[in-house]
């Protein structure tokens, strides 16, 4: 039986990436996997969603006679359980939590990082077994390695980024990062209970035929949006006739699918909510990243999601993302609006 030696695991790449990199501490590529790990912990039990719903109607407890936790709960439990008993996170800010949790231990104010994320978004799906997601941005701090951080570690703009990912629990569990050497996916192979290196060095396509947005907002979306949408349905025959509109309302999906296949994902600013719905620091900028690492655009409609200055942990911001020649279409109609 041939051995199929081509499979590279997660941490048999970080460590590999450390060889090109002879004067890193080797603590970022920690830190991923340390994500990693929660993240498959997390996979479990989004895999058995349904069943623990199930198992929990029997007096809220369940099979390990643990109390049932919200899901989103639990996957950020992990999260900070994790980074927290990890070596390379001085701290963490979550969707789950108002504040920014900072660690006060010795080794973890020793780390170089911090870490934002959005631990189960989408999960609003979860019940009707829809793709759910995680969502993580990892900043170099920028107070004194050796003290508490404050929230100023956490307020940077995106392009401080140093690394960014996501996790796909759909048909297979996937984890895709980007550091400024590029994007890199890796699907859980449960056999082994490793992230194996499936799609090395993604890239997005500079146009692709998929738009993803919530046309229920349509008539709320100002004009250039309208204009977009419009240009998109009504695409000449000549020019590969109309796009097709590809919404799973769950954005680590629908973010995943265009970034594979090409397309713009839009989540508007609307009317009644000028800023839109989405955070910036923890769903936007780490995406906003992502893809461009991979050669696509991401904007607020104004200004690079990536330049935007934030101002409070869970600000909202309107968000355009996807291959560069569909972004580039779009900033010509909102210009002209
Ligand atoms: P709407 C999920 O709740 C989420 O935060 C994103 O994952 C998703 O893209 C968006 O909201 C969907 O929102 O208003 O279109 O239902």
């Amino acid at each position: 039986m041939s051995i199929n030696r081509t499979v590279q695991t997660l941490d048999e790449f970080t460590i590999q990436q450390l060889r090109d990199f002879p004067h890193a501490t080797g603590e970022l590529s920690n830190l991923l996997r340390n994500i990693g790990l929660a993240a498959k912990r997390i996979n479990v039990e989004v895999n058995k969603a349904g069943l623990v719903d199930i198992l929990g109607d029997a007096g809220s407890v369940n099979v390990q006679g643990e109390k049932v936790k919200k899901l989103d709960v639990f996957a950020n439990d992990q999260f900070i359980r994790v980074l927290q008993h990890g070596i390379s996170c001085a701290g963490i800010a979550s969707e789950e939590l108002d504040d920014f949790v900072a660690f006060t231990d010795d080794k973890s104010i020793h780390s170089k990082y911090v870490c934002l994320f959005d631990p189960l978004d989408g999960s609003g799906n979860i019940d009707v077994n829809v793709s759910i997601g995680t969502i993580f941005g990892v900043y170099r701090r920028v107070t004194p390695v050796g003290t508490v951080v404050t929230k100023e570690d956490f307020l940077q703009a995106g392009s401080q980024q140093v690394a960014a990912g996501y996790i796909v629990y759909g048909s297979s569990t996937m984890l895709v990062y980007a550091t400024r050497r590029g994007v890199n996916g890796f699907t859980l192979d449960p056999s082994i209970g490793e992230w194996t290196l499936s799609h090395p060095n993604l890239r997005c396509p500079d146009r692709g035929k998929i738009y993803s947005v919530n046309h229920g907002s349509f008539f709320e979306f100002q004009k250039g949006v309208q204009s977009y949408i419009q240009a998109c349905q009504s695409r000449p025959a000549t020019e590969g006739g109309p796009l097709r509109q590809r919404y799973v309302g769950s954005m680590v999906a629908d973010v995943h699918r265009n970034l594979i296949k090409g397309g713009i994902f839009m989540y508007p600013g609307t009317s009644s909510r000028p800023e839109g719905k989405l955070r910036l620091l923890y769903e936007c900028n780490p995406f906003a990243f992502i893809v461009t690492v991979a050669g696509g655009k991401a904007t607020n409609g104004l200004i690079r999601t990536l330049d935007i200055v934030p101002r409070s942990l869970h600000e909202r911001c309107p968000f355009f993302v996807g291959s560069s020649l569909m972004m580039d279409e779009l900033e010509n109609y909102l210009r002209n609006d």
